[in-house]
């Protein structure tokens, strides 16, 4: 029973379980497969039959392997002349030319713009503070060295706003006194106003003083009493009553009493005084 080419056998699922295990991978599906019964058609080829037609020419096959290169052939004509290549590389440095001569000064340049405020000027100020301090204190520095060379000879200073008064205790006659006080960039006292006046009298009263010399004279014109620089007295004078009487006719000079008062007396006379500094100059 072989007519249609075709036959049909059943496989023991045994011997199919078995070539399923031979598979890697597949053991488990194999022990599966075992679980189930089934059976598996096989097709099986059946006589050769009879020789065809001729078929029709096939496509054309693929092209073949590339053959090896052939030999270079006879040399062929003279090309024609190529263009021009890149320039080439730069060459090294030449000597160093002869120097030339100085050129025409060029034409003024623009103005240059308003340059930035500095931010130091705080800085400058203070500094400009300290310069004055500094000055200052020189200038005092320079009064005390020259007008206290002999501490003991003296009994300290005492000051308004604008002056200094020095009490000398050394007993000269006018003419002395004043030198002594320029000699150290001053002059006898020169009281101006009543509170110049009433400090030089404290400062009298205070050192127990009764009289000194201060800086009022009519030495060059009797009767017409001047400071000692020659500056006029003008609103202020501070005489005692029935002063200055020009004793004896010999009073050309002044003194200054505890009082603050200031009488007219004789210039030869010695006894201590009080010289006078400007604070703007000392
Ligand atoms: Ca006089
Ligand atoms: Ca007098």
């Amino acid at each position: 029973d072989v007519g249609d080419g075709l036959r049909t056998v059943i496989v023991p699922v045994v011997l199919m379980s078995a070539l399923v295990s031979l598979l890697p991978g597949q053991t488990a599906s194999g022990q599966q497969l075992t679980e189930e019964t089934c059976t598996v058609q096989i097709l099986v080829p059946g006589l050769k039959g009879e020789p065809g037609e001729k078929g029709e020419k096939g496509a054309p096959g693929r092209p073949g392997r590339v053959g090896p290169a052939g030999q270079t052939g006879p040399a062929g004509p003279k090309g024609q002349k190529g263009i021009m290549g890149r320039h080439g590389k730069v060459g090294p440095a030449g000597i160093k030319g002869v120097k030339g001569d100085v050129g025409d000064p060029g034409p003024q340049g623009p103005n240059g713009e308003p340059g930035v405020p500095c931010e130091c000027t705080p800085m400058r100020k203070l500094i400009g503070e300290m310069d004055n301090v500094v000055s200052q204190l020189s200038s005092e520095l320079k009064f005390i060295k020259n007008a206290l060379p002999s501490p003991a000879a003296v009994a300290g200073i005492t000051e308004t706003d604008s002056r200094i008064y020095l009490l000398v205790k050394e007993e000269k006659r006018y003419s002395d006194a004043q030198a002594h006080c320029q000699a150290r960039g001053g002059h006898l006292a020169m009281p101006k106003d009543e509170g110049a006046n009433a400090a030089v009298a404290a400062y009298i009263s205070r050192a127990g003083l009764s009289r000194v010399y201060i800086g009022i004279h009519d030495l060059d014109r009797e009767g017409v009493f001047t400071y000692v620089d020659r500056s006029p007295m003008s609103t202020f004078s501070k005489w005692r009553r029935g002063e200055p009487n020009n004793a004896y006719d010999e009073e050309d000079c002044a003194e200054m009493l505890s009082s603050g008062e200031w009488t007219d007396v004789a210039c030869h006379p010695t006894m201590f005084f009080v010289c006078e500094f400007d604070k703007d100059s000392v």
